[in-house]
């Protein structure tokens, strides 16, 4: 049975992740439906992210629809309204530091909010088996690493803060929904995602803002940790391969095969900016400062993604280096992204465009 692939519901879509998705598509030639992003815009949500698209497909294959995933009544109208045939599910609570200060939101939009997306689907497609389910998970379910070894599929799920317990609990939630209900689904885990419209709490944005402000460079512990940074595009192509490729009641691991010590990392960010600034190096590296650690701090991650790359022909393309640069370039040139982003405006130009 081949995929309907004709009305494709994003949640999560005003996120940084999901408005790069949403670039992505609207580029692919072999995709001539409609998108509905559904987002009930957080403070991480920002639709200003997709100007471009609201300009060019906005009414006509681009519908931006302010909703909570966790209100049952909305997301089964968007089902049928929109004749939705496949769900990309990106949104959640995103931020391991804000889970640990406030998990409640985790809980609520993470599980509870999963949960009903999923009933809203059962009910909608009933037993139509064109249909399908994508959830974006997290290689953060799988726990801490110690030096040698990579997360697989197989892995054993030990989650550590309460996001990655919340995200575990909606992978389990996905997989339970094809087992029992036979909801065509698929989940990928992921590890850490880089690049343009990323929220500046996450570490790679915070550090290059920081950088090209004068403030100081917040290394979390001894600043030993390890991630596996992704460019996001290598991530989108992943989620677009398995949606059209995926076999339904899989999961797949996508990582960028690329494992960074964090203090490595930022020390590669400063020569970046240095060379961008024409400043010195040193005037960067100087601004590091080693803070309090993040409690339950993972030590390492890194993804095994042999299964997405020998099944489905998918591999992160993008070179780290290259990657980077862009990326602080990008922060550097969206001056107004930027402060509208930390001043909270970006929030006027929502009521403009959509409430207005
Ligand atoms: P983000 O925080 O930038 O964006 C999340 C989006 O979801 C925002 O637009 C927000 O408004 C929306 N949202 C939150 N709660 C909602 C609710 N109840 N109803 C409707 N919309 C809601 O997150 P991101 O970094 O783009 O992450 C997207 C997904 O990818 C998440 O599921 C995350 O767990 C996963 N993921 C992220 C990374 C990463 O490095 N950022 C890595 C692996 C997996
Ligand atoms: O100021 C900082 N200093 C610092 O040393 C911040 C914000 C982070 N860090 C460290 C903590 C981590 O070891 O940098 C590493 C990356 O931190 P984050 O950007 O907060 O990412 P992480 O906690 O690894 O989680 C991210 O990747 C997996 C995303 O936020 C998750 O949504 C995703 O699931």
């Amino acid at each position: 049975m081949t995929r309907a692939l004709n009305n494709i519901l994003i949640t999560g879509g005003a996120g940084f992740i999901g408005s790069n998705f949403i670039h992505y598509l609207s580029g692919q030639k072999d995709f001539q439906g409609r998108i509905i992003n559904a987002d009930c815009l957080t403070y991480a949500g920002n639709p200003e992210n997709l100007a471009e698209i609201e300009e060019k497909w906005g009414g006509k294959r681009y519908f931006f629809v302010k909703a909570n995933i966790r209100d049952h009544a909305s997301m089964k109208a968007l089902f049928s309204k929109y004749n939705i045939d496949t769900v990309i599910h990106f949104a959640a609570e995103s931020h391991v530091d804000r889970s640990i200060y406030g998990p409640k939101e985790f809980i609520d939009t993470n599980i509870i909010g999963t949960f009903t997306l999923l009933e809203s689907a059962r009910e909608s497609w009933k037993e139509r088996d064109d249909v399908l389910f994508h959830h974006i998970s997290t290689d953060e379910v799988f726990g801490s690493l110690g030096e040698k070894g990579a997360f697989s599929e197989e892995t054993p799920y030990r989650p550590n803060s309460p996001y990655s317990a919340s995200k575990a609990s909606s992978d389990h939630l996905v997989r339970a929904y094809f087992m029992t209900y036979g909801l065509p689904a698929t989940i990928s885990n992921c590890s850490n995602n880089y690049g343009p419209y990323q929220f500046p709490e996450k570490m790679i944005p915070l550090m290059i803002l920081n950088a090209l402000e004068g403030k100081d460079l917040p290394v979390y512990g001894d600043g030993q940790n390890i991630r596996d940074w992704l460019y996001v595009r290598d991530h989108c192509d992943a989620v677009w391969t398995i949606v059209n490729k995926g076999k339904k009641g899989e999961t797949y691991n996508v990582g960028g095969e690329n494992e960074w010590k964090n203090i490595d990392l930022v020390r590669l960010l400063c020569r970046q900016v240095s060379d961008l600034t024409g400043r010195s190096s040193d005037e960067y590296t100087d601004r590091i400062r080693f803070v309090k650690d993040r409690p339950g701090h993972d030590r390492r991650y890194a993804i095994n993604c042999g299964k997405i790359k020998k099944e489905l022909g998918w591999k992160p393309s993008c070179h780290f280096e290259q990657g980077l640069l862009e990326t602080i370039v990008w922060y550097r040139d969206h001056s107004p992204w930027v402060n509208n982003v930390k001043n909270g405006s970006y929030k006027e130009w929502v009521e403009k465009h959509y409430h207005g």
